[in-house]
């Protein structure tokens, strides 16, 4: 019987998944380095649209599976801030989905394609859709422990930062406050759902079955992207080889390469 890690132990067995994050996925490295075209930024964007517009989804199936007041009272926040909200004043203050939004029309898309979700690669919906059903049927203990990956967040956040507006200067300025809000709340985000892992997972088998459940996060990230390769650099989008009679109604298109 393997006797249990440490607080600190553990907390950096969590952070050593980092070398798997999606920061190192060929796709992120040509978007960071410079190398991708318009379409493959814009593809990027219309499909993580998809991630962003499920994330407070998945926030409220926490909630509804979370009997801890306290932590639905700090829980709720990740929903405003993506949702936005209405303040004392009466005014909308916007939330992550509508900065995605403006960060798609600084790249040149427009609202409406981009709200359609006709540019969502079936790989892309699997993927996220596997992150909602999966935090919907686990503890809330378990599904705050899969949003860790929200650890390696910041540095993915700025490193766009530093690197687009040199590298794409046809991306409007504007675009990029996503990027800088999130440097914020991923940061206040980890601070809670690291605290409530770490209190949580004691015994040795649990903490290794947090390890196995910010895994699943990692590669629901990696396949995600997988998914934008295959279509967006290897020009192997689903179907791309079938030649049929049945006119497929779309349910997805690739952005126009253009
Ligand atoms: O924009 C992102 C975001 O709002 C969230 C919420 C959080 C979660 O609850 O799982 N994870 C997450 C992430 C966002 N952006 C990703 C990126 O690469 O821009 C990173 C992603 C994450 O690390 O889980």
């Amino acid at each position: 019987m393997l006797s249990p890690w440490t607080r600190e132990e553990f907390e950096q067995q969590l952070r050593a998944l980092g070398d798997y994050y999606h920061i190192h996925h060929p796709y992120h490295i040509a978007m960071n380095t410079g190398q991708s075209t318009r379409q493959q930024i814009q593809g990027w964007v219309a499909n993580r649209y998809y991630y962003q517009i499920n994330i407070p989804i998945k926030d409220a199936a926490v909630m509804a599976n979370c009997s801890n007041q306290q932590v639905r009272r700090e829980w709720v926040q990740r929903i405003l801030d993506h949702d936005g909200y209405v303040n004392e004043s009466g005014e909308y203050v916007e939330g992550g989905i509508e900065a995605w939004l403006r960060l798609g029309e600084a790249c040149g898309l427009s609202r409406e394609e981009i709200i359609s979700q006709q540019h969502v690669l079936p790989g892309v919906r699997f993927a996220v859709d596997a992150y909602v059903n999966f935090a919907r049927q686990v503890t809330w203990q378990e599904a705050a422990c899969s949003s860790l990956t929200e650890m390696f967040a910041p540095t993915i956040h700025q490193k766009r930062l530093d690197t687009w507006p040199t590298h794409y200067p046809w991306i409007e300025q504007t675009g990029y406050q996503y990027f800088r809000t999130r440097l914020g709340e991923a940061r206040r985000d980890v601070e809670h759902g690291l605290t409530i892992t770490l209190d949580h997972f004691i015994t040795r088998e649990q903490q290794e079955k947090a390890l196995s459940i910010l895994q699943l996060k990692l590669d629901i990230l990696w396949s995600l992207l997988d998914a934008l390769q295959m279509a967006y650099y290897h020009e192997q989008a689903p179907y791309y080889c079938i030649n049929s009679s049945v006119s497929r109604r779309r349910a997805y298109s690739k952005v126009a390469d253009g």
